[in-house]
């Protein structure tokens, strides 16, 4: 049965929203086959991710997904709704649109259950509490019924969105070289930073917010005694392209289609990420990662990183590097190479770099991957739960 389904989702900053509302909408399209309709209220940030998004069009269709502007005035008509509305991070999807579902719901039979099977999807956490809650559901005093979706890191949860072929290219990529080396041209990396990468530099891949202790990274890597290549996209961390020397070769690559960023982060051996979803894809590279979580009032999110931590098979020095790469102050001369705080990212990126560590790191991030790659994804997940509940209309 080819369900119908609508996604909302409303970016608040960034672009991990509509990153991972649109992973799912084409995951959903392409693999259980939905008729996917994918409502966004920031067009500009969705076309940073996806190059060929129009930020102008009301409505446009791109890789089996209709998208629809998602506007203050609703679109006339209004769309049906579909078999399936799912809001993405409570998002509130639109009054009108809710009043359709609703009278989708006292329809001739007067039964709430007729109505489409709601879905919020929640941010990923690895807290325990996320498989209690876990499709939970929750009436509203109108009798609509909406289902809590948790993504997270074990069986009892959502899972992670990962595409069934995801490995085997992965594979086919990491194994040559040559085939690295042309992907990386493309992006318009110079001579100079191409031949650092045939000869095997280290390579590692950067995306942060603005609070990331980068200065104090860079200052370490310039002083080693071995060569590295940091990759940056455009606009992430401004300034660091004057930390370069030594034996630190930076470049800055533009910002690409989702999958371009995941052969960038395959072509990495660390990649620093942030946010949700490009931390779920480095975690899809089988390489070691080093997660930027997205800082919350009273940092609550340092129980979050710990939560993660404690599922991560990494050695403690992957751990101890984490910590650092996450404890930095608002304040930028807090971690300026020469501050306490810099020195505690320099000796943890030294210890996690060295070996037996960084093997150890190698072989655990290759395990992890393999272990989470066993059972149905996100999509598929959903796909299941969603039928049950329609079964039952
Ligand atoms: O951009 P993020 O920081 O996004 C978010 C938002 O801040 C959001 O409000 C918050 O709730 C969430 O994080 C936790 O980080 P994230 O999640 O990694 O999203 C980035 C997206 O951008 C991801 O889908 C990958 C994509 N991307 C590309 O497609 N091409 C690129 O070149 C780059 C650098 C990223």
């Amino acid at each position: 049965m080819s369900l119908r389904a609508d996604l909302f989702c409303r970016v608040v900053d960034n672009y991990g929203d509509i990153g991972v509302c649109w992973r799912l909408a084409r995951r959903l399209a392409q693999g259980p086959g939905w008729r996917m309709r994918l409502w966004v209220d920031d067009l500009r940030a969705f076309a940073r991710i996806q190059p060929s998004i129009d930020p102008t069009a009301a409505r446009q269709r791109h890789t089996g997904v209709e998208i629809i502007h998602w506007q203050e005035n609703a679109p006339s008509p209004l769309p049906v709704p579909g078999d399936v509305v799912i809001e993405a991070f409570a998002c509130d999807p639109p009054a009108e649109f809710v009043d359709a579902m609703r009278a989708q719901a006292a329809g001739p039979s007067h039964d709430a259950s007729a109505s489409p099977v709601w879905i919020n999807l929640e941010y990923l956490s690895a807290e325990d509490w996320v498989a209690r809650f876990h499709t939970l559901s929750s009436q509203r005093p109108d009798g609509l019924v909406k289902y809590f979706f948790f993504p997270g890191f074990t069986a009892a949860t959502g899972g992670l969105l990962r595409e069934p072929g995801l490995t085997a290219e992965r594979d086919a990529l990491q194994a040559s070289r040559e085939a690295q080396n042309d992907f990386l041209r493309g992006l318009g990396l110079d001579q100079a930073a191409l031949a650092a990468h045939r000869q095997g530099v280290r390579v590692l891949s950067l995306f942060c917010y603005p609070r990331a202790p980068t200065d104090a990274l860079a200052h370490t890597l310039r002083r080693r005694s071995d060569s590295t290549l940091i990759l940056v996209p455009e606009g992430v961390a401004p300034g660091l392209d004057e930390q370069a020397g030594g034996a630190l070769r930076i470049a800055r690559v533009p910002f690409v289609a989702q999958p371009d960023f995941d052969r960038l982060l395959w072509c990495a051996d660390l990649n620093f990420v942030r946010g949700e979803d490009s931390f779920v894809r480095a975690a899809w590279a089988a390489r070691p990662l080093v997660w930027h979580i997205y800082p919350q009032d009273g940092s609550a999110h340092l129980e979050k990183l710990e939560a993660w931590l404690a599922h991560y098979p990494a050695p403690d020095t992957a751990r101890t590097l984490a910590r650092a790469w996450n404890c930095a102050p608002r304040n930028p001369d807090a971690t300026a190479p020469g501050s306490p705080q810099a020195h505690r990212l320099g000796q943890a990126l030294e210890a996690a770099l060295a070996e037996p560590a960084w093997s150890a790191w190698q072989a655990a991030a290759h395990a992890w991957d393999a272990q989470q790659a066993t059972g149905p994804d996100l999509a598929d997940k959903l796909a299941i739960f969603c039928a049950e509940k329609l079964k039952t209309r």
